[in-house]
């Protein structure tokens, strides 16, 4: 079914991997060796003309939309954030699935009249969400560990991904407000969705098949 057209998937490391694998086992592609204990970046697969690369969750939209990559798995946190121009969105994988959320220090009143301090590594989503509720932010962009700056006071307030709430609640934080729902989805290079047009609708399809069979 897939012909020998020659498809470059990337994938995220971290959680988004381990919900990623059997789908695409499920798509019948397998990679030839075990990723989780490889430190090898780039796997061949079962089928001559697949192969895999891992890559920072950050980095997946930018190789596809380069077309280093003709397809790719990232969360629609980071689609949003760093724009999806140039990126088909196929798929909703419905795998990582986690929330986008404000949080503070359990019971902290949001400071009044002043302007709020919002530590995130969502800068474009934190700012757009606090400008439609009329708040003035000042935003501060964290790279990780979000839940220390309330802790050290180096903000009033966080915008992060929230799961289970408890990485929030064993640091005294509670979630507040919702920006918004977030999963993983298949993105495609544009130009590869015409060039290559016979494999990738092929692969999209055993993919969407593979999401199908999860429900
Ligand atoms: O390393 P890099 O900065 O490139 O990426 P990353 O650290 O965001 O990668 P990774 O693997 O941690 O997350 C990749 C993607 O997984 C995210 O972009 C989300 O789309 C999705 N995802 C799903 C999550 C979570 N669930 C999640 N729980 N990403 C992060 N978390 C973290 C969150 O930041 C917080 O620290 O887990 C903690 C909260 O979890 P709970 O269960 O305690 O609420
Ligand atoms: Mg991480």
């Amino acid at each position: 079914m897939l012909n020998g057209e020659q498809i470059t998937i990337a994938l995220s490391k971290g959680r988004i991997l381990d919900d990623t694998l059997p789908l695409l086992e499920f798509a019948g592609i397998t990679p030839a060796e075990d990723i989780s204990k490889s430190r090898k970046l780039i796997f061949d697969t079962n089928h001559d003309n697949v192969r895999l690369v891992v890559l920072r969750a950050s980095d997946v939209p930018t190789y596809v939309r380069f077309g280093a990559a003709d397809l790719g798995v990232a969360g629609k946190d980071v689609l949003l954030e760093n724009g999806s121009e140039g990126l088909y969105e196929p798929l909703d994988l419905d795998i990582a699935r986690c929330r986008l959320m404000t949080a503070a220090k359990v019971g902290a009143p949001r400071p009044e009249g002043g302007r709020v301090r919002v530590a995130t590594k969502f800068v474009t989503l934190a700012k757009q969400f606090y400008a439609s509720r009329g708040i003035q932010a000042d935003i501060i962009k964290l790279y990780g560990g979000m839940e220390l700056a309330p802790l050290l006071n180096l903000a009033d307030e966080i915008v992060d991904i929230v799961d289970t709430g408890n990485t929030l609640k064993a640091n005294g934080l509670e979630a507040r407000e919702l920006i918004c729902h977030v999963s993983s989805r298949l993105i495609a290079n544009s130009a590869a969705m015409k060039m290559k047009q016979a494999a990738m609708q092929a692969l999209i399809a055993r993919l969407g098949e593979a999401v199908q069979n999860r429900k």
